[in-house]
């Protein structure tokens, strides 16, 4: 059964086809097709030899395209043919009954004729423009839905499919999806793999994704690992909670910090990636550099999908995280985070940059892209007029608007805006519409705080989750 992502390879002109792969896989890839244009027999073979034993090791499925005789000679899954290759029929008779066999196909009489030849599944493309092949057309996704109805074998949608088009084309009937540029080009092909990967939890039962959040406890529940905890499970994904720092706050300020050693924050992580793991985490106060150190090595190690709150000053002034600290996040921590979150004072201590216009926001945000994020959300809350937030989602720009609301009661806003994102990614979301949904989940928790405590009080995460929850997102 093919589904999940499916990479296929590039022409590895840059000798780095097998690391690529091999990144893909720890991405969560569940089929690799060895496309091998132009190169020699022998090499050819060689690298079908290395790509199995990788595929091997990871339990992910190789398929050739174009050459069942290899396929045959190396023990690949099977096969997969174009239009213009030998039949499903011929190919049978050479690998039988127990091997893959796909084809390539543009509407639903190819499909059709596929399936009924007994082809294992389809490839449908291209479903988008695409620079990876010459000779297809567009044939979008009206086709791909038409398909869908029309054969009952998996479907693979291929051509031009970005994290943004997968997910459309999942939610058109799609079983796999295949991609060469949006993986073999990334300069991160594993971060990239696990952005594809995550979207295919999308329909799967609560608890849909696990996540795992970084921080510090705050006593009063608003902020911290409790808003995080409330953030994650009242959404319907598991949660699971590395702790940094216990600190004795409460709506006024924080009264006192006590650090959690670096060892045992390492010990921590160790202990939930090692068993449960996690698709998507989220750090928060992370209190000194020591621990920013660990964790950054941490995301690196596993390529996990890290939304970074690069949380520096408490609400009431009391700074969270001292200057050598700050310097470690913005040298290790900031090049590993796949959406990092700063609010605007956090974006001056970082950048120096102190936005007063969304022009200036986007100039910091590239700026903080330059040293290493992958995607930023700047938040422009501390700006006057309506609450405007840019979201860089690598080299595109959006401006995202909310009305501002008047109240004192934002405590754990920050907190819980990023763990709502983590929450709806690792949910499969892909990022625009993660961050849109939870900016409407802390809209409407700000809307709902109480006066909970002297200060300011906390946000409504429950009245917030239940009215989300209760009006499905309308995103498609
Ligand atoms: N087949 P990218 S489109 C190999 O339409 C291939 O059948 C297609 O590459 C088809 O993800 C395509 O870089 C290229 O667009 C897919």
């Amino acid at each position: 059964m093919i589904s999940g992502l499916y990479v296929i390879t590039d022409n590895n002109h840059d000798g780095k086809l097998l690391s690529k792969v091999n990144a893909a896989l720890v991405g969560g890839a569940k089929v690799i097709q060895y496309r091998a244009k132009d190169i020699r027999p022998d090499d050819r073979q060689q690298m079908a030899e290395e790509l199995k034993k990788l595929c091997d090791t990871h339990d992910a499925k190789l398929i050739i395209n174009d050459f069942p005789e290899l396929a045959k000679e190396i023990d690949a899954a099977g096969v997969h043919l174009g239009q213009d290759d030998i039949s499903v029929n011929q190919a049978r008779q050479l690998l039988g009954h127990n091997k893959i066999i796909g084809v390539s196909t543009h509407n639903v009489d190819e499909a059709l004729k596929a399936e009924m030849h007994g082809a294992d599944y389809i490839g449908i493309g291209a479903i988008f423009p695409t620079n990876s092949k010459d000779d297809t057309s567009v044939v979008g996704l009206k086709a791909l839905s038409m398909v869908r109805k029309a054969v009952r074998i998996p479907i693979v949608a291929i051509g031009g499919i970005t994290p943004e088009g997968a997910f459309a084309a999942i939610n058109s009937g799609a079983d796999s999806i295949a991609v060469i540029s949006g993986i073999m080009a990334d300069s991160d092909p594993a971060r990239a793999a696990k952005e594809y990967s995550l979207l295919f939890n999308r329909n799967k039962k609560a608890p849909n994704g696990k996540v795992l959040t970084i921080a510090g406890s705050d006593s009063s529940g608003g902020a911290g690992i409790q808003a995080d905890i409330k953030t994650i499970s009242l959404l319907g994904s598991y949660a699971s909670s590395v702790l940094t720092a216990l600190t004795a706050q409460n709506t006024t300020g924080v009264q006192d910090i006590y650090e959690i050693n670096t060892d045992f924050v390492q010990t921590q992580l160790n202990s939930v990636l090692d068993d449960i793991g996690t698709d998507t985490v989220k750090t928060g106060m992370l209190c000194w550099g020591g621990i920013v150190a660990c964790v950054a090595k941490t995301i690196k190690k596993h390529s996990l999908l890290a939304v970074v709150d690069p949380v520096m000053v408490a609400k009431g002034g009391q700074s969270l995280l001292n200057e050598q600290a700050r310097d470690t996040l913005i040298s290790r921590l900031l090049p590993q985070s796949y959406l990092l979150t700063p609010n605007l004072p956090e974006v001056k201590v970082i950048t120096g940059i102190e936005p007063q216009t969304t022009t200036d926001m986007v100039e910091a945000g590239r700026s903080l892209q330059e040293l290493g994020a992958r995607n930023v959300l700047i938040k422009g809350g501390h700006l006057p007029g309506a609450a405007i937030d840019i979201l860089l989602l690598g080299d595109i720009e959006h401006e995202l608007e909310s009305k501002r609301l008047d109240t004192i009661n934002t405590h754990g806003t920050g907190c819980t805006m990023s763990a709502a994102i983590a929450t709806f990614l690792a949910q499969g979301y892909p990022l625009k519409s993660a961050v849109e949904l939870a900016k409407r989940f802390i809209t409407i928790a700000i809307e709902h705080s109480q006066p909970i405590g002297k200060g300011h009080g906390p946000v409504n995460h429950i009245q917030a989750a239940m009215q989300l929850l209760h009006e499905p997102p309308t995103i498609d």
